[in-house]
C-alpha cells in the first residue's frame, strides 16, 4: 500500500521529536528533518509516486542524499532504522507531550527525569496533584495550563484538514469507481460542503448490486478496522485514523441520498419543513406526495419538487440559504476560474521553496494574470526575512523578470512582519515604494482580546498596508485564533479601504467562512491568497474558494477577481489617497 504524503511527513517529524528528546545537540541536525518535512506537506505532488519512479528528490527542496535514502526506506518498509532506534531509546510518552502548551523537549526529559512521567495519564495525575509547580522550570500557571490543553484535548474529538481528507479520499473514489458494479461512487457529508475540517467521509456509490460493492469495498487495502458491515451500508476505518461511511443506492434514489447525506442536518431539517408545509414528505429515499414518489432521481428534481432552487452544497448549513432558494436570492458565488491573481506568495528567498521565476511560471501556467511576491520581513528569522537592501534587489529582480515574461505581471510587495505593539517591521518609505503590503501577525498570539484588538487596528489604519494577512493566526487543530473583536476589526478595515485576506492555506483558512460573510456585509473585499510556499502550493486557493464560497461570496466581494487595471487603486487606502492621491499608478 502506498504511503500517503502525510506519513512521511509524520515520520520525519517524529523523527525531529525524538532527536530532541534523547538530547541531540546538533540543532542542523533537528532543523533539517523539520524543514524536509514542511516541504513535503506543502508538495502538490504525490511522494510516493516521486519515489517509485525514482524521480530526484532534491525538487522537494531540503532533502540531500541522507534524507532522499530515508524517504526510500520509508516508503519499502514504513519506517527506518533511525526511526525505531530512537523510538527504542526515547520513553514511549514523551513526544505527546510536545504536543502540550509549553512544554518543550527539555520540560518532557526533566519532568521524565524527576518525576517519571512517561505519558499524558501519568502528566494529568500529577498537575492536579499539584507535584508540577515544585518542578525546576515549571510554575502554577504552567500547571493548570497543562491540565486544562489535556482535558481539553480528551474532550475535542478528532478532526482532519480537508488536504489529509482530500488524501484518503481520492484513490478510494478510484477503487470505488473501478468495480464493476458500480454506477459512480460520489462524496457526501462535510467534506462535500467543504467545511474546514472533517470528522468523516461519507461516500455513497450508485449501483444496482449492493452485494458486489460490498464485497469489494472492504478489500482495499488501506484499511484498517471494518467497524460494520450490512448488506447496503459499512463503516471503516483507514490507517490514517480516518472513519468512512458508505452507503450503496440505487441509481434512481441518488439525488435524495445525496441531499441527506451531504447534510448539514440543520439543512436537512429546514428543507424537511418546507416540504412537509406543502403536504410532503422529503426522506433519504426521495420525495412523496403521499404514496406517490415525485422526485429523487437528482438533487434538483428534489430542491424543485419543493419549490427551491438547487443549493451549492458549501452554503447548506441552514445560515438564511433555505429562504433564499425559495425567492430565487441565491448568490451567484465565486469560483475558482474567477481569481485573475493571486496576492500572497514566497519565494526562495525567505522561506519559499522555488524561485521568484518558477512561482511566476508557476502562476501563469494555473492560468492566473498577476502574481504579488510578498517575502517575510527581516524579524522573521527562522524565515530568512528580507531587510531592506535584499527587498531593493528583490525589486530589481521583478523588474527585469516583468520586462521577460509575458501573460503574467510580478508585484512587488511583501508581507510584514506586525510587532507587539501594532508597528510594522519595515520603515514607511521603504514601504511606500511597494506595489502591495501584505501585514501579518507571527508572534504574540496571546495578548488579551483588548490588546489584540488596537494592536489590529493600528495596522489597518496605516496608510501603506494593502491586505491584513491571515488576520487572526489560527492552525486548524493546532492553535485557537488570536482574540479579537472581529467585529470591530472589519468596521475599521470598511472605513479604510482596507482588505482582508482568506489565507487558503488548509490549516489555515483564515479568515472563516463566516468572518467572511460579515466583511461582505460591510463591504469589505477578500483577497482570497495561496500564501504559497512553492510552486505546488498555488493550487491552495481551491480551499480558499470553497471557504469564501460557504461564506457567499461573489465574484464581485473578492479582491483577486479584478483585472490588474482595477486593482491598483484597491491596493491603495483611501487614507494614503487623500495625502498623496499623485502617487498612484494608473
Ligand atoms: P462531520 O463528519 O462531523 O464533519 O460532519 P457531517 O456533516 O459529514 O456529518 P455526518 O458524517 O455525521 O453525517 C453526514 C450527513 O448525513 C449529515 O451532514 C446529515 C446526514 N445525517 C446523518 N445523520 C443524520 C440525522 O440523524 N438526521 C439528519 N437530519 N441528518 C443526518
Ligand atoms: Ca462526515
Ligand atoms: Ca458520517
Ligand atoms: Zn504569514
Amino acid at each position: 500500500m502506498p504511503l500517503h504524503n502525510a506519513d512521511f511527513v509524520a515520520a520525519f517529524e517524529e523523527i525531529a521529536d525524538l532527536l530532541e528528546l534523547q538530547g541531540e545537540t546538533n540543532p542542523f541536525r533537528i532543523r533539517a528533518y523539520r524543514r524536509a518535512a514542511r516541504n513535503m506537506s506543502g508538495l502538490g505532488r504525490d511522494l510516493a509516486t516521486m519515489i517509485a519512479r525514482n524521480e530526484d528528490l532534491h525538487a522537494v527542496g531540503g532533502i540531500g542524499a541522507d534524507l532522499a535514502a530515508k524517504l526510500r526506506e520509508i516508503a519499502a518498509t514504513g519506517t527506518c532504522a533511525l526511526l525505531d532506534e530512537l523510538r527504542h531509546k526515547v520513553p514511549a510518552g514523551l513526544p505527546e507531550m510536545l504536543t502540550l502548551p509549553g512544554v518543550g523537549p527539555g520540560r518532557a526529559r526533566m519532568l521524565h527525569e524527576t518525576l517519571h512521567i512517561d505519558s499524558l495519564d501519568a502528566l494529568r495525575e500529577a498537575a492536579s496533584a499539584g507535584k508540577l509547580h515544585a518542578v525546576p522550570g515549571f510554575g502554577e500557571r504552567l500547571e493548570s495550563r497543562i491540565l486544562e490543553a489535556i482535558d481539553a484535548r480528551r474532550s475535542k474529538s478528532h478532526r482532519f484538514l480537508l488536504t489529509d481528507a482530500r488524501q484518503n479520499l481520492e484513490p478510494l473514489l478510484g477503487w470505488l469507481n473501478a468495480i464493476p458494479e458500480t454506477v459512480e461512487a460520489v462524496c457526501a457529508g462535510s467534506y462535500r460542503r467543504r467545511r474546514e475540517t472533517v470528522g468523516d467521509l461519507d461516500i455513497l456509490v450508485t449501483s444496482s448490486n449492493a452485494a458486489a460493492v460490498m464485497r469489494r469495498f472492504v478489500l482495499y487495502d488501506d484499511i484498517e478496522t471494518v467497524l460494520a458491515r450490512g448488506t447496503t451500508r459499512a463503516s471503516v476505518v483507514l490507517r490514517g485514523g480516518l472513519q468512512v461511511d458508505l452507503r450503496v443506492v440505487a441509481p434512481e434514489r441518488l439525488g435524495a441520498a445525496l441531499v441527506y447525506f451531504t447534510g448539514s442536518r440543520a439543512h436537512n431539517i429546514a428543507i424537511r419543513r418546507i416540504a412537509q408545509a406543502q403536504g410532503m414528505k422529503l426522506n433519504e429515499y426521495g420525495v412523496y406526495r403521499g404514496e406517490r414518489r415525485v422526485a429523487g432521481a437528482t438533487e434538483e428534481s428534489v430542491y424543485r419538487s419543493i419549490g427551491l432552487a438547487w443549493v451549492p452544497p458549501e452554503l447548506r448549513e441552514d445560515r438564511g440559504e433555505v429562504e433564499a432558494a425559495r425567492t430565487g436570492r441565491l448568490p451567484e458565488l465565486v469560483k475558482l476560474g474567477d481569481l485573475r491573481g493571486d496576492l500572497h506568495a514566497h519565494t526562495n528567498a525567505s522561506d519559499g521553496r522555488d524561485s521568484l521565476r518558477d512561482m511566476a511560471l508557476g502562476a501563469r501556467a494555473r492560468g492566473l494574470r498577476y502574481l504579488a511576491i510578498t517575502d517575510h520581513s527581516r524579524r522573521l528569522g527562522i524565515a530568512h526575512g528580507l531587510d531592506a537592501q535584499r527587498l531593493a534587489r528583490q525589486i530589481d529582480e521583478i523588474d527585469r523578470l516583468n520586462a521577460e515574461l509575458d501573460r503574467i505581471v510580478l508585484l512587488k510587495g511583501v508581507e510584514v512582519d506586525i510587532l507587539e505593539d501594532g508597528r510594522l517591521d519595515l520603515p514607511d518609505d521603504l514601504l511606500s515604494r511597494l506595489d502591495i503590503v501584505v501585514a501579518s501577525v507571527h508572534s504574540h498570539f496571546g495578548l488579551a482580546r483588548a490588546k489584540q484588538t488596537a494592536r489590529i487596528l493600528r495596522v489597518l489604519d496605516h496608510p501603506y498596508v494593502s491586505i491584513l494577512g491571515h488576520p487572526t493566526g489560527r492552525l486548524l487543530l493546532e492553535r485557537e485564533p488570536m482574540a479579537l473583536d472581529l467585529e470591530r476589526i472589519i468596521a475599521r478595515a470598511a472605513e479604510r479601504g482596507c482588505c482582508l485576506e482568506l489565507n487558503s492555506q488548509p490549516q489555515r483558512l483564515d479568515l472563516d467562512d463566516v468572518a467572511c460573510r460579515a466583511a461582505k456585509q460591510a463591504g469589505v473585499l477578500v483577497s482570497i491568497a495561496s500564501d504559497a510556499h512553492s510552486r505546488g502550493a498555488l493550487g491552495n486557493l481551491e480551499w480558499g474558494v470553497a471557504q469564501a464560497r460557504r461564506a457567499g461570496l461573489s465574484k464581485v466581494d473578492v479582491l483577486n477577481t479584478r483585472p490588474i487595471a482595477q486593482l491598483w487603486p484597491l491596493l491603495r487606502k483611501r487614507i494614503a489617497d487623500d495625502q498623496d492621491a499623485g502617487t498612484i499608478d494608473s
